[in-house]
């Protein structure tokens, strides 16, 4: 099944792994709309980057759904990290825009700071509960679709936790590849 994919003159890549441990320009977070922290790859973000990035997020106030903002990386291997929101699954046809938009915002993010490599998380699928079959296919039809028509980006990392998230992602990856989603 594939793990790798070129788009456009990018690259798009699943791989199991921390995000916190990946030196690339920017990690992305999935936020909660008044930056203030939380659990999952949030909490995991904050403690590894420290301080700053909190001091950051409480200068910049808010987020909102579908949207993402960018900080410094504190102690991170990677230079920012860029603050996405998605939104809360609810199974309405405005949940999958939201999240496709949480996505389009980070790779604009990336893109208005010249950044060549960044690196995703599954946004949507732990304490939000998007359902990851489908959130997969959403984030990678969007990265995908972006990347086609991007001269910035060489490389997007999708960073699973989990083996079966990867096999999730990996299926849609297959899905986008053939061109059914
Ligand atoms: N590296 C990569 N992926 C991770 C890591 C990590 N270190 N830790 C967890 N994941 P979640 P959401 C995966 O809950 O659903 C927070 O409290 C995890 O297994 O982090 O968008 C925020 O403050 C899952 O697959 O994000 C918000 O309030 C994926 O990251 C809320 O949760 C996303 O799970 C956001 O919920």
């Amino acid at each position: 099944m594939a793990k790798t994919a070129a788009f456009g003159t990018a690259t798009l890549e699943l791989i199991q792994a921390d995000i916190t441990t990946l030196a690339v320009d920017a990690i992305v977070n999935a936020a909660n709309a008044s930056l203030v922290g939380g659990g999952g790859v949030d909490g995991a973000i904050h403690r590894a980057g420290g301080p700053v990035i909190m001091q950051e997020c409480r200068a910049i106030g808010r987020c909102p759904t579908g949207s993402a903002v960018l900080t410094s990386a504190g102690t991170l291997p990677a230079r920012f990290v860029i603050h996405a929101v998605a939104p809360r699954y609810a199974g309405r046809p405005r949940d999958a825009e939201l999240l496709a938009s949480a996505y389009r915002a980070s790779l604009l993010i990336a893109e208005d700071n010249q950044f060549g490599t960044i690196a995703f998380p599954s946004l949507g699928t732990g304490a939000y509960g998007y359902p990851v079959d489908q959130a997969s296919a959403i984030a990678l039809s969007t990265i995908s679709s972006h990347l086609q028509t991007s001269q910035i980006l060489k490389s997007v990392i999708v960073a699973l936790f989990s083996a079966s998230d990867l096999s999730a992602y990996e299926m849609s990856l297959e899905e986008v590849i053939n061109g059914k989603a």
